[in-house]
């Protein structure tokens, strides 16, 4: 999300009253640079959004669903034999060991989340997602729109401001709290890295939602605390659906970043000496999600993602 620390003044919409179904029809609106014009990706959406009241913590609005329910009489294909046998053997409880060290500071824990984690991660993604502070369509202004859906835990993200806090501003909706079941993931993935990097209780997760046009522009995450980022404390990313194209390189106009294939229950961990690196999404590689975790969560075609940081020290 490239302006994250590039604010561009807080902007509120007004707070609409009566229900209203806003349907975006997202369209390429911006131009130039991806990371300063971004746009919609081209998804059709239908948000629900109730009734808005700044202050309230009552749930308030419905956000885009990333499980809809299946509609009446749809088919469902089934996967081939050999697919649903080599899934099967992915998704037993156990995790995977291979842990790949990327650069100082950066290690890759590759399908360390098994099968059953990513259901349970989806499934309550799903459930924070369509309450209120759930997941919507960040922008950075009125034509600027992200290409993906947000949702942010513990505190809110403001694109536009570049600036964290404790409710929205657009709608005053709280962010929901972490499960705890996110936290000890966390924990576990970072004691299984080895990493020589701090250990995290993280405060914040923001979790995108790429369609399979989706995509997110190389940026830095340097919003968090100043000491948070002095002392290196990791962003731990866990990675659930479709696979995708993950960039990342020292200098925003290098030519050639480094890329890594990002797969369903991968996660990537960057902190000391790799904290500030420019990372981003360069597509999405459609229908590529596991069968089974399809089959059993109804995840809409694309990819979920959830960075996991601490704001404080
Ligand atoms: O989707 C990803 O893998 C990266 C997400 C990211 O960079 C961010 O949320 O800041």
């Amino acid at each position: 999300m490239e302006p994250r620390g590039r604010g561009r003044g807080r902007g509120r919409h007004s707070p609409s009253t009566a229900p209203v179904v806003v349907r975006y029809e997202e369209s390429e609106r911006g131009s130039g640079s991806k990371e300063k014009n971004s746009s919609a990706d081209s998804d059709s959406v239908e948000m629900r959004v109730g009734k808005l009241s700044i202050g309230d913590d009552k749930p308030a609005a419905s956000g885009f669903d990333i499980c809809p329910p299946k509609q009446a009489g749809s088919v469902v294909l089934k996967p081939p034999l050999f697919l649903k046998n080599r899934e099967k053997r992915q998704s037993s409880n156990s995790r995977s060991n291979v842990v790949v060290s990327l650069r100082p500071g950066m290690v890759f824990l590759k399908g360390y989340l098994s099968l059953s984690d990513q259901e349970m991660i989806v499934k309550r993604c799903r459930e924070l997602g369509v309450g209120s502070g759930g997941f919507y369509q960040p922008g950075y202004g009125e034509d600027t729109k992200m290409h993906l859906k947000m949702m942010c835990l513990g505190k809110n993200w403001d694109p536009q401001s570049g600036q964290y806090g404790d409710r929205r501003p657009f709608d005053g909706a709280k962010p929901p709290q972490i499960p705890p079941e996110f936290h000890s993931h966390v924990h576990s993935a970072l004691k299984d890295s080895n990493a020589l990097l701090p250990s995290i209780s993280p405060d914040i997760c923001i979790v995108n939602f790429y369609s399979q046009t989706g995509r997110l522009g190389l940026h830095q995450d340097k919003d968090e605390s100043p000491d948070s980022l002095r002392l290196g404390l990791p962003v731990i990313s866990f990675s659930i659906g479709d696979s995708a194209d993950f960039l990342y390189a020292d200098h925003r106009d290098l030519d050639q970043p480094q890329k890594l294939l990002l797969q369903s229950g991968d996660v990537l961990i960057f902190g000391g000496p790799s904290r500030n690196i420019f990372h981003g999404v360069a597509s999405i590689h459609p229908n590529t999600a596991p069968n089974l975790l399809l089959q059993h969560t109804n995840l809409r075609p694309g990819r979920l993602n959830l960075t996991f940081r601490r704001f404080l020290t």
